[in-house]
């Protein structure tokens, strides 16, 4: 724990930070708490209590992916079914009802020890307890349980993202094709639940914090890492590998999302995939990379020169791509709406680029015709949470930038700030000096009621720290 100075709105502020790095043995294992989901579930009753008695909740788990012939890709489960119920498994559907006091029923693969010789251990029926279903099934018995259920209801919430064929057999079992006249008896209705669980979602408790911030801390490691190792390296694979190294080996069992690692005319893909290519002197390295701990994950991107030392030319944009940031994090505050971080580092962006005379003509026009965008191509901000882009609404879109909604913000959310510039080779009527330079720096904010709080904040940002810390 130690305090960090900054500024905020021309006052210097002092923020006290917790878990300032992560411990050496990291959080391997981490988990939050039974009380943290059984808690998420009273409040998802409440909001099916408010739809009317009959109600009941259907959601289900993420369905495994084929890798090839025999084998899954690595499972990992869908974030709105891991919300409410801590389950990590696939083949689960959880029942959440508005009536009894004993809402949740839980339905899961059956124990099958020699399967789970081979894949490892299933919850079964105990486990299912134990994580505090009221009830729990397992298949086939569950298959009657779940007919059973939504033949009583009167109306079902589904939460199911991305299995079909589930979402497909509980639409027929709700909404069956008649061919009687009966069409009196056809009476049930189904809500999409997602928004009740994202509306939860994007605000975030204490211990989600803490585990993004443990996230965040693990994937600083990663990316002082990789800067350590480009000193070396002759490859972005090389930068890649000594992220994914160590955020693995501080807990991080899964990557938030694929690392992006591009070197010179790659640092402007903005998803660039592959991270294999060779690494030249002189060349800026963009490393858009974040470790998942507990469930939660960073989303964090340094850019740095490759030979420690940036060029003119690419400080330039460096320093401007800083400034536009630091201008998006003072927008983090409580009642500015989502899209403030855009409208504050676009503007910073475009004056930036008239000024260095990359864009041509008068600072007001070139802003308002956004010219800038053929520079800055994405948005500045998204949530940040369970998945790197998370849930939770932005508001109506804004109507000149749709990069962003008028949703205002409020104290417990997390959002990313990442304005970039992007200057590729062959860039059209751009002096070729800039060319090849791509630079994004994005760091992840928790709005509070006192201001922004940048989470990431440990990690050299500022040009000059960049360097020192490639020393
Ligand atoms: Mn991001």
């Amino acid at each position: 724990m130690f305090r960090i100075k900054g500024m905020l709105f021309g006052l210097t502020v002092v923020t006290t930070i917790l878990s300032a790095q992560a411990p050496s043995t990291g959080y391997h294992g981490l988990r939050l708490p039974i009380s943290f989901f059984s808690g998420n579930r009273a409040r998802m009753v409440q909001q099916l209590r408010a739809l009317g008695p009959g109600t009941l909740a259907v959601i289900k788990s993420m369905p495994e992916q084929p890798r090839n012939g025999d084998g899954e890709q690595a499972f990992r489960q869908d974030s709105d079914f891991y919300y409410l119920t801590g389950v990590e498994e696939p083949g689960a559907v959880a029942l959440l009802s508005a009536d009894g006091d004993k809402p949740y029923t839980l339905l899961v693969r059956p124990r099958d020890l020699k399967r789970e010789a081979w894949n490892g251990p299933r919850l079964g029926i105990e486990g299912a307890m134990k994580l505090g279903a009221d009830q729990a099934f397992d298949f086939p018995k569950g298959d009657e349980v779940l007919t059973e259920a939504i033949k009583k209801a009167q109306r079902i919430v589904l939460v199911c993202n991305l299995d079909r064929e589930f979402r497909t057999k509980i639409l027929d079992a709700v909404l069956p094709l008649g061919t009687d006249n009966n069409h009196g008896l056809f009476r049930k209705s189904v809500v999409d639940g997602r928004h009740m669980v994202a509306e939860m979602r994007s605000i975030k408790q204490p211990a989600e914090i803490d585990m993004i911030q443990k996230a965040v801390d693990v994937s600083i490691e990663g990316h002082l890492a990789a800067m350590k190792a480009s000193r070396t390296a002759t490859n972005e694979g090389q930068v890649a590998g000594a992220f994914e190294g160590a955020v693995r080996g501080l807990g991080a069992r899964f990557l938030g999302y694929d690392t992006i690692a591009g070197a010179g005319n790659q640092s402007c893909i903005l998803h660039y995939p592959f991270n294999d290519a060779p690494l030249h002197p002189g060349e800026l390295q963009l490393m858009d990379a974040g470790g998942e701990v507990g469930y939660y994950t960073a989303d964090i991107t340094r850019t740095w020169p490759v030979n420690g030392k940036f060029s003119t030319e690419q400080r330039a944009i460096y320093d401007l791509v800083f400034k536009a940031q630091e201008a998006g994090i003072v927008a983090c505050v409580v009642g500015s709406p989502h899209i403030a971080t855009h409208y504050a580092t676009s503007r910073v962006v475009s004056d930036g680029l008239v000024d260095l005379g990359i864009i041509k003509g008068d600072r007001d026009e070139v802003y308002k015709r956004g010219d800038w965008k053929r520079f800055f191509l994405h948005g500045t901000s998204h949530w940040l949470g369970l998945d790197v882009h998370d849930a939770g609404d932005y508001g109506s879109k804004d109507p000149i930038y749709r990069a962003g909604g008028r949703r205002l913000l409020e104290a417990g959310m997390v959002l990313t700030v990442e304005p970039g510039i992007y200057i590729a080779k062959g860039a059209e009527g751009v002096d070729p000096k800039w060319q090849g330079i791509g630079v994004r720096i994005e760091d992840d904010v928790l709005v509070t009621q006192e201001g922004p709080k940048n989470l990431s904040a440990h990690l050299p940002r500022k040009a000059e720290d960049v360097e020192r810390a490639l020393k």
